[in-house]
């Protein structure tokens, strides 16, 4: 059960072959998503070799093999954890009810919006990062995103498996509209806010890897606590892809602020940037902006649908079944940090609803060990400075701060202070214009951009100059792979 078969068109651990209909229909979306990806996946390199892993098996251990695919030949498929025997439901009102193997009549709607959310995220975020290719720092740094990349293409794949096999016409529907939207169009926008930005540099990609993906760590592992079971599996396996992501983009802006040091010490000034590095401050900009975008991306604090997803047993806490306490929440208040009166103070509030700002504070807690990380950097050049993750109310959109104007120290201020200090803050158009001057390809192996460090080690155990992206590509084969 644990290995994939591949020898089915759609390599899968789910017997897909079993079950005619599911597999004629997902047969049939395949070239769909063939087409979304070579329309809107990684441009001008769809006939290269990438040194990919590829998911072999769901076990803890070896899920992984390692070899040279195109990427349109890459074996996406269909992928859940092993079933947990007499898995039972862990909170809200169906507590210790076996866990559904079918979608609960009544929950259908709601459990439809979640994954549709959920999938919708992952061919937007391939979508952002389309362009980057052509100015990779490195063949490692290329491998990486491709990685990244044709993983969550497979999320995708994961969210329409279960439309598909679980939600009838309707799911199909769904299905198709995942591959029509597109991210930033204004006809057509992806769903969630941060997914409509753009993503135009690396600064921007590894960010984005670091905050966003992390968001999608503590969703998924909310959605691995559900009822529905399928759901649960499915968010478990796509969980051990995930860990690479947020790898690619914490250890991505290690090695900037590790360059940014080196270039500190050797000139003896903050400011690096004519030197062809990136400033501590700039830096700081970005993770500004991306960290109060992925914010937004758990929704209010206050949100009656989180607390209808948990009593229903559709969407958990992160971690839920190593609490101790009732997973009812009826009684129970959680802090929730809001402004009053022009001040921000922290109140007591029903816990069912307070879920969002609960994950918030797991995944801001998370972030934090990944900026002290960052700072040791900093630190063991010498050098006195320092990253801070801003106010969790800094630049919001949505929820409790989303009117009004918080620093990133935490006060509330004026509209026109929040306008005298944006430049300050958050990415400057002279910060985007800097960082793109640096956007120069490095395709040569083992060769690195003279903004980021090289890696410490590479990828399964190749060496840092191995060639990760073969670059020459045989004559007709590119007018194949588009
Ligand atoms: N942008 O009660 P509220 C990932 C909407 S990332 C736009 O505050 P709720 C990945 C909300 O939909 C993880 N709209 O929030 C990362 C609702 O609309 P309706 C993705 C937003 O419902 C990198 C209204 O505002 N997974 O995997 O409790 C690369 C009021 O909502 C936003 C999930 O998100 C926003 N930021 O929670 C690749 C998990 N926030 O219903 C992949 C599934 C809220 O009034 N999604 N709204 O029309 C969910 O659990 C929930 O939908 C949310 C929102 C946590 C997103």
């Amino acid at each position: 059960m644990a290995r994939v078969d591949y020898t089915e068109r759609i390599p899968n651990n789910v017997s897909l072959a079993e079950n005619r209909r599911l597999l004629r229909a997902l047969e049939e979306w395949q070239p769909r998503y063939l087409d979304w990806w070579r329309e809107m996946g990684p441009e001008g390199f769809q006939a290269r070799d990438v040194y990919l892993r590829t998911a072999i098996s769901v076990d803890p251990q070896g899920w992984a093999h390692f070899d040279w695919v195109k990427m349109p030949d890459y074996r996406w498929g269909i992928f859940l954890a092993e079933p947990e025997r007499g898995r039972t439901i862990a909170f809200g009102d169906n507590t210790g009810a076996p866990a559904w193997q079918d979608v609960p009549g009544e929950h259908r709607g709601t459990l439809r919006r979640l994954i549709v959310t959920q999938g919708d995220t992952e061919p937007a975020s391939v979508e952002q990062q389309r362009h980057l290719g052509r100015t990779t720092p490195s063949l490692y740094d290329l491998r990486n995103l491709f990685q990244v990349n044709v993983e969550e293409g497979r999320h995708l794949w994961a969210m329409v498996y279960l439309l598909h096999a679980h939600f009838g016409r309707d799911g199909r529907e769904e299905a198709e509209a995942l591959l029509q939207r597109r991210s930033g169009d204004s006809d057509k926008p992806r769903i969630l806010g941060a997914f409509n930005e753009r993503t135009p540099d690396w600064l921007s990609f590894f960010m984005f890897s670091f905050f966003t993906d992390r968001d999608g760590k503590y969703q998924l592992a909310a959605l691995a606590e559900s009822g529905f079971d399928p759901l649960s599996r499915t968010c478990r396996f796509m969980l051990t892809e995930e860990a690479h992501h947020m790898f690619v983009g914490e250890a991505g802006i290690s090695r900037v602020v590790q360059k940014t040091c080196e270039l500190m010490r050797e000139h003896k000034t903050a400011e690096v940037s004519r030197y062809g590095g990136i400033d501590l401050a700039m830096i700081q900009r970005y993770l500004n902006f991306h960290f109060s975008v992925s914010l937004d991306l758990f929704g209010s604090e206050i949100s009656t649908n989180a607390a209808n997803f948990y009593t229903a047993g559709l969407k958990g806490r992160f971690e839920e079944t190593k609490k101790t306490d009732d997973h009812l929440l009826r009684e129970a208040t959680y802090p929730v940090t809001c402004a009053e009166g022009g001040r921000i103070k922290v109140a007591e509030e029903p816990a069912l609803t307070a879920l969002n700002e609960r994950l918030r504070d797991d995944y801001v807690a998370d972030c934090q060990r990944g900026v002290d990380r960052w700072n040791a950097v900093i630190k063991r050049h010498g050098l006195d400075a320092e990253l801070r993750l801003p106010h969790r109310g800094f630049h919001r959109a949505i929820g409790n701060f989303a009117d009004l104007h918080v620093s990133p120290d935490g006060r509330v201020v004026s509209a026109a202070e929040w306008e005298a200090q944006r430049a300050a803050w958050l990415p400057t158009p002279a910060d985007q214009a800097h960082v793109a001057s640096l956007m120069t390809p490095v395709v040569e192996p083992g060769k690195f951009a003279g903004w980021i460090a090289p890696p410490a080690r590479g990828i399964n155990s190749q060496p840092v100059e191995f060639e990760y992206v073969k670059l020459s590509v045989r004559a007709g084969e590119e007018g194949r792979h588009g």
